[in-house]
């Protein structure tokens, strides 16, 4: 059955891979599957054909026969349900990679995401200077437990998860900052999780659209 996402016909990053379809392509890529991808303009994100995949007028979105799906996390949790190669087979460790997948999402990424969009569109404000130090220090502690966490060993439960492909996804937008370098422990998984075949291929593909 073919699968079809949604993607920015133009990402603002230029192609750095930190738009969510990035995680959506790398599942993919994980479980060898095929996909196509629907590139859409900002405008057409909040035209009726989105808004009928996704409320919200957002990418990414995931079609597969007549399920359509929204949210990264949705769309990563089927892929990975459906596949081979995300979750592991013991019924416990499967809720506790799907556990470290929600941590990534509700835990880790909220402050991150606080803090890069203060850095973007917050930057020449008069509140900036005050703001940002208490922003950096919600964002170290989230960093610190997970650094300590991932001390002794190169993935957060046992072999690459799903967990470690959303924590990574998260973390990688922190990458442009240099915060990353604060946690060598944190920068060294990022690395590990960038040099996967699978990431490789997905952030080609998404350079291929917004760097041609
Ligand atoms: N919770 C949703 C999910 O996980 O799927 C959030 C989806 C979302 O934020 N989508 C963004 C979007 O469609 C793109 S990824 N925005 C358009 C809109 O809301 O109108 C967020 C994003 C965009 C750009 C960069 N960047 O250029 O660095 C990074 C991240």
């Amino acid at each position: 059955m073919t699968i079809t996402i949604t993607a920015f016909e133009r990402s603002p990053d230029g192609g750095k891979g930190l738009a969510r379809d990035t995680r959506v392509r790398w599942a993919l890529e994980e479980v060898g599957l095929p996909y196509e991808v629907r590139l859409e303009s900002f405008a057409a994100l909040k035209a009726e054909a989105h808004l009928a995949r996704n409320p919200f007028g957002q990418i990414p979105t995931y079609e597969e026969g007549d399920l359509t799906l929204f949210e990264s996390g949705a769309i990563v949790l089927r892929i990975a349900e459906q596949h081979a190669g995300l979750l592991p087979p013991d019924d416990r460790a499967r809720s506790r990679a799907i556990m470290w997948m929600f941590a990534a999402l509700n835990t880790v990424e909220p402050p991150i995401l606080e803090f890069s969009m203060a850095r973007l569109f917050e930057a020449d404000t008069p509140w900036a200077e005050a703001r940002t130090p208490m922003l950096m220090e919600r964002v170290r502690g989230r960093l610190r437990p997970l650094s300590e966490r991932l001390s002794a060993m190169d993935w957060l439960d046992g072999d690459f998860s799903a967990g470690d492909l959303m924590m990574a996804s998260v973390l990688l937008r922190l990458k442009p900052s240099g915060f990353l370098n604060e946690f060598p422990v944190l920068a060294a998984y990022v690395a590990r999780a960038e040099q996967r075949p699978a990431y490789q291929r997905a952030f080609a593909a998404q350079l291929k659209v917004n760097a041609p």
